[in-house]
């Protein structure tokens, strides 16, 4: 009977929930029944996640976005060069827009900026101080989840896209979705070009240093997922119960962010209890390193083709320009036959 009022109470609180809340309640379910459990890194950015991220980029172990951008000021004018003028620039996760402003005002003649972010307020406010200082340039925002389809305003220049996509985000998503990201990147590109920041594989300890400093902060950012899944999802989590840990995972070429139990316990989530052992794993990171060659690969899979690559001295990270392979493009993706000329077509 107790058994019956228990899963009675469980469809009236699932009918409670928003359809939106319960997709994200199952989700989050669906990575804590995989092995070995894993969450999303979405769930590191709410209010004091993004601000811990902009904390972590000041850090002297974070040196990917230091270097990055050492790349982009030291390199800016053979760059601009090389994606030519004209431009529509396309930012997939575009945040405060802070290195583009670098880039377009490079850029010769930029013509429009389209940043697109979930983060809809930072957003706008973005593209608010952009329109204010370049009165020329249209920006179009678009909130939205860059990892599933956008599309692009019908006001925005079809022609001379650049995706910009600094950062080393990329390294987030794992091989499959990379490739799935990438083509879609392709796709919006329209025959045109991306730019993108990529992490290269280095010395071990540089890596782990740069995701487990030493004054904690990335151990803060890791368990306050835990706080924000708590938030969002009412669940239990006790983030004092979990330590933060930072792996290189050779064969994968990652490194990984970890939660690990402390102890044997019981987290609930929504109506369910989810088992941790102690000593578990919770993973709820990867971030890919790569050789020019495996990311070369992997952009090839996607129909790209490395144009050029801008690296710093040490080589621990790279900027490179992407040109839509259009040997590679089926009929379906329109823009780079039918109506924008691709690089090889105009040579
Ligand atoms: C956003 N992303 C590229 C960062 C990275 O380096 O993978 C996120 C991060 N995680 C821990 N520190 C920074």
């Amino acid at each position: 009977m107790a058994a019956v009022e228990r899963a009675l109470g469980r469809l009236a609180d699932a009918g409670r929930r928003h359809p939106d809340e319960q997709a994200l309640l199952a989700s989050v379910l669906e990575g804590l029944r995989r092995r070995p459990k894993r969450i999303s890194p979405v769930w590191f950015y709410d209010e004091r996640g993004s601000c811990l991220f902009d904390e972590i980029c000041e850090l002297p172990e974070y040196y990917l976005t230091r270097v990055e951008l050492s790349i982009l000021r030291g390199r800016l004018s053979e760059i601009a060069a090389s994606v030519g003028p004209d431009l529509c620039v396309i930012e997939p996760g575009s945040g405060t827009s802070t290195k583009t402003r670098m880039l377009l005002d490079a850029l010769e003649r930029p013509a429009a900026y389209v940043p697109v972010d979930v983060a809809c307020e930072h957003l706008e406010a973005a593209a608010e101080r952009l329109r204010r200082e370049h009165d020329r340039l249209k920006v179009h925002a678009i909130c939205a989840d860059f990892t599933a389809p956008f599309s692009i305003p019908e006001g925005a220049p079809f022609r001379n896209r650049l995706v910009y996509f600094p950062g080393s985000t990329i390294g987030n998503f794992d091989r499959s979705e990379a490739v799935r990201l990438l083509s879609h990147l392709r796709r919006v590109a329209r025959g045109g070009s991306m730019l993108i920041g990529v992490d290269m594989v280095k010395d071990r300890r540089v890596m782990v240093a740069a995701y487990d400093d030493a004054a904690g902060v990335t151990a803060a950012f890791n368990l306050n997922a835990l706080e924000h899944l708590n938030r969002r999802l009412g669940s239990d989590f006790d983030p004092a119960g979990f330590h933060h840990r930072a792996v290189w995972n050779a064969v994968a070429s990652r490194i990984e962010m970890h939660l690990v139990s402390r102890q044997r316990q019981l987290v609930r989530i929504g109506d369910d209890f989810v088992c941790f052992a102690a000593g578990e794993a919770l993973v709820s990171e990867y971030s890919h390193k790569y050789t020019p060659q495996t990311f070369a690969a992997m952009a090839a899979a996607a129909g790209w083709h490395v144009g050029q690559v801008w690296t710093d001295p040490r080589e621990w990270f790279s900027l490179q320009r992407l040109v839509a392979d259009c040997s590679s493009i089926s009929a379906g993706d329109r823009g780079c036959r039918v109506h924008a000329p691709c690089p090889s077509d105009t040579a």
